[in-house]
């Protein structure tokens, strides 16, 4: 890469996964609050999604790099080139569901990723700094609420296992080459880049697309979900940022929960987005005959679908994030009406520009 001459000497931070969501929330973090150079890394592939990368693209300090988790020989090639401060692995098959279908691609991809990752540090920087994103899924089938870093590692899906092996080799490469690694432990985090197949996401989309609907008196199918009884620890990826760059810059290596420590069912979620749209419902009947229904009418907005549920469930996740509170600082600035406001808000946006673009 032909850096100008003022580049040159800056610090480098490569940030994997930066197609998703937390990819694209680091860059935008480091570009704002740092003067490095940033790589950010996806797969080649003959139909690259860059729509999460578009408020960097064309940054002077960006620059878009490929390589592949599943691929050893990639990263070994991109830590050499680059010769990177710190590595941020944000890159994974993050969505729990598909985990049950593609056991073997999600170890690879997290697990085996992971080890990758570290290999090239030891190998070819040894002085990177490691960031290893771990998971409240590693805690899986609870022993208590909320969970702090002494739960036991329980996981109750291939995902949850994948961030467990992970959270491992990166104690290991840490205490045997005394390489500069941590692994957060992140609960759920959602924002306006979140995936389409994540619950949140998919009820704002919803939301939006049956407001569009009732606005022009036309009919929709309700949204369709699995476990509505789920209980999460949600948060905006964005305020997570600050959170891992805090855990990157301590002295000397110590890991962190971040969460909002406050949880919220799935149902609550769907309550909320659909009245931050203007259209408030209730929920009413049992298991599979539940349904979100507005108010004093009988539209159905919300069902249930057998084929969202999961063959494992975690049933509550609620974090404990006060020691990263208490010794780095760290805290966050949206609330949970905050991050429900946000997502459906873009999601109309989104919407509205869809309706009326010829
Ligand atoms: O599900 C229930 C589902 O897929 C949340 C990832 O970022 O956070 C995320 O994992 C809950 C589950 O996230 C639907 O059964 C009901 O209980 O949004 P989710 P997740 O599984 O909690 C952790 C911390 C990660 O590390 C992961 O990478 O919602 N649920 N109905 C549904 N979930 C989905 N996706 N779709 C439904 O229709």
């Amino acid at each position: 890469v032909q850096y100008k001459y003022y580049l040159k000497m800056k610090k480098k931070v490569l940030v994997t996964g930066v197609t998703g969501q937390d990819g694209p929330n680091m860059v935008d973090y480091l570009l704002k609050e740092t003067d490095y150079l940033v790589y950010g890394m996806t797969r080649r592939s003959s139909n690259i999604n860059l729509s999460n990368c578009e408020s960097f693209l064309n940054n002077e300090r960006f620059q878009l790099v490929y390589a592949d988790l599943t691929d050893g020989g990639s990263l070994d090639r991109l830590v050499q080139e680059i010769q990177p401060d710190y590595f941020i692995n944000f890159a994974a098959n993050s969505f729990v569901g598909c985990s049950w279908d593609m056991p073997e691609h999600v170890m690879d991809t997290n697990a085996m990723g992971t080890l990758r990752c570290l290999e090239s540090i030891r190998r070819f920087q040894p002085k990177c700094r490691f960031y290893s994103a771990g998971s409240s899924e590693e805690m899986g089938d609870v022993d208590y609420s909320p969970q702090d870093k002494a739960h036991p590692p329980k996981p109750r899906s291939p995902y949850g296992v994948s961030k467990v092996a992970s959270r491992f080799l990166v104690k290991v490469y840490r205490e045997s080459y005394d390489i500069f690694a941590v692994h957060g432990i992140l609960f759920n985090h959602e924002g306006i880049r979140r995936g389409e197949e994540f619950v949140t996401r998919k009820i704002t989309k919803s939301v939006a697309r049956i407001k569009c609907a009732l606005d022009r008196d036309e009919s929709f199918q309700p949204l369709q979900l699995g476990n509505v009884d789920s209980i999460r620890d949600w948060s905006d990826s964005e305020d997570f940022m600050a959170g891992v760059w805090l855990m990157l810059n301590q002295e000397t290596p110590k890991e962190y929960i971040l969460s909002s420590n406050e949880t919220h069912t799935v149902k609550e979620f769907v309550s909320l987005a659909f009245q931050e749209a203007g259209i408030p419902g209730l929920w009413s009947g049992e298991g599979l005959d539940e349904k979100f229904r507005i108010y004093e009418e009988n539209k159905i907005l919300a069902e249930i679908n057998e084929e969202f549920y999961r063959p494992g469930e975690v049933d509550i996740l609620h974090g404990d994030s006060a020691p990263i509170r208490e010794e780095l600082g760290w805290s966050p600035r949206f609330s949970f009406p905050d991050l429900v406001k946000r997502m459906v808000n873009n999601d109309l946006e989104i919407a509205k520009k869809r309706t009326f673009s010829p």
